[in-house]
């Protein structure tokens, strides 16, 4: 005889946590544990589970297009493994100036017309000084006027940078936690998840939405996974919108050698940010061109219900415009277009 482990009075317990999100509850709390529980259900019982959160929220069939730009790149002071931009490793990815707002606005009318309804904008700093924030704000004013929703992602911000930054329109920030909080000095050492929790925390008094998630690949094991998404979902509230990125490995950089990840446990993860917090936007983010379709549509499935779109990531390419949107018409979803 096989056990029901349906039956199991944890699994019991932890099925009621997730209708208790369902239900929404943004201030509802998890440990690492109930989160790796998750993670480690039979992968049909979990795609149910995130599904059926995802119909309580979401229209299942929608999708967001957000679109990406570097207004600002390479040369950054700060060492995360990941990344192709920073000083600290021999990429090969020039440091550019500050695109001017005409610039912007050429590639904002593009994505626009492309179907884009977020624009992010992406600098490689450690934190932007006062000049270039005033700057910025302009670029986030061309995005406004152009009718789409404008985020950035910048580093770290003071309460009165975040302040200016909500003045000018600015609808989101992103900043992300990246890993799990015992994981992160192994990843990054010129600053610590405080300096991260701190900045989103003034992003949040601010009033601007919160876009913070991680990434996955860059070899964790499910329970890195677990303290990461346990870290997101206990942010009170949890993000209103959530970048899942597969890692990028980029030759030059710490992690370009980095094993491969089993594609489902990127589907697994997708699942439980969806289960963990029911109502934000889950982002299929980084990675995409390295991701077969099955792959993505698990995602979708799993409660995925946004993803850059667009020629190019920041530095590195994305998947390809004319294949995303075969790939929509295909599975029948729509998207939602800028106002006009
Ligand atoms: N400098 C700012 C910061 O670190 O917050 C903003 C830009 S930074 C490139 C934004 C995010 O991109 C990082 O937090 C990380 O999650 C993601 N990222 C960077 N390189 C990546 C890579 N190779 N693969 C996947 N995600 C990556
Ligand atoms: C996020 O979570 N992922 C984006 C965006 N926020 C800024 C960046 C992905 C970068 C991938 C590698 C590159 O092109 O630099
Ligand atoms: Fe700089 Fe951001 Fe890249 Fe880190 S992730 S090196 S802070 S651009």
């Amino acid at each position: 005889m096989t056990t029901n482990t349906m039956s199991h009075p944890q699994l019991v317990h932890w099925h009621r946590k997730a209708e208790a999100s369902a239900r929404d509850t943004p201030t509802a709390r998890w440990t690492v544990a109930e989160v790796q529980a998750l993670l480690d259900l039979p992968l049909p019982e979990l795609m149910h589970r995130a599904q059926t959160v995802h119909r309580e929220h979401h229209d299942p069939s929608h999708l967001e297009l957000a679109t990406l730009l570097s207004i600002k790149t390479g040369g950054c002071p700060e060492d995360c493994g990941y990344c192709p931009q920073s000083v600290h490793h021999e990429t090969g990815v020039p440091a550019t100036k500050m695109m001017t707002p005409d610039e912007v606005r050429e590639v904002v009318l593009g994505a626009k017309s492309a179907g884009a309804s977020r624009f992010c904008m992406g600098a490689a700093w450690r934190a932007p000084n006062d000049r270039d924030l005033d700057k910025v704000a302009v670029l986030v004013r061309v995005v406004k006027d152009a009718g789409l929703e404008a985020c950035c992602t910048l580093g770290m911000l003071s309460g009165d940078q975040a302040q200016r930054l909500r003045e000018a329109g600015l609808d989101y920030y992103n900043h992300n936690l990246d890993t799990a909080p015992e994981l992160y000095g192994s990843i990054i050492t010129t600053r610590d998840y405080q300096d991260r929790l701190d900045t989103l925390g003034r992003v949040r008094e601010a009033g601007i939405h919160v876009c913070s998630g991680g990434i996955v690949g860059m070899g964790e094991s499910r329970q890195g996974r677990a303290g990461l998404i346990a870290q997101l979902a206990n942010l009170a509230p949890y993000p209103e919108s959530v970048p899942i990125n597969h890692l990028v490995k980029v030759p030059g950089t710490p992690m370009a050698d980095e094993p491969d990840l089993d594609p489902l446990e990127f589907v697994r993860t997708v699942a439980v940010a969806r289960i963990t917090m029911p109502r934000a936007k889950v982002r299929l983010s980084a990675g995409r061109r390295q991701m077969d379709d099955s792959t993505q549509v698990l995602c979708f499935l799993a409660g995925a219900n946004s993803i850059f779109y667009g020629d190019k990531l920041l530095v590195t390419g994305n998947a390809d415009v004319a294949a995303d949107q075969d790939l929509l018409t295909r599975l029948g979803m729509h998207t939602t277009r800028a106002h006009a």
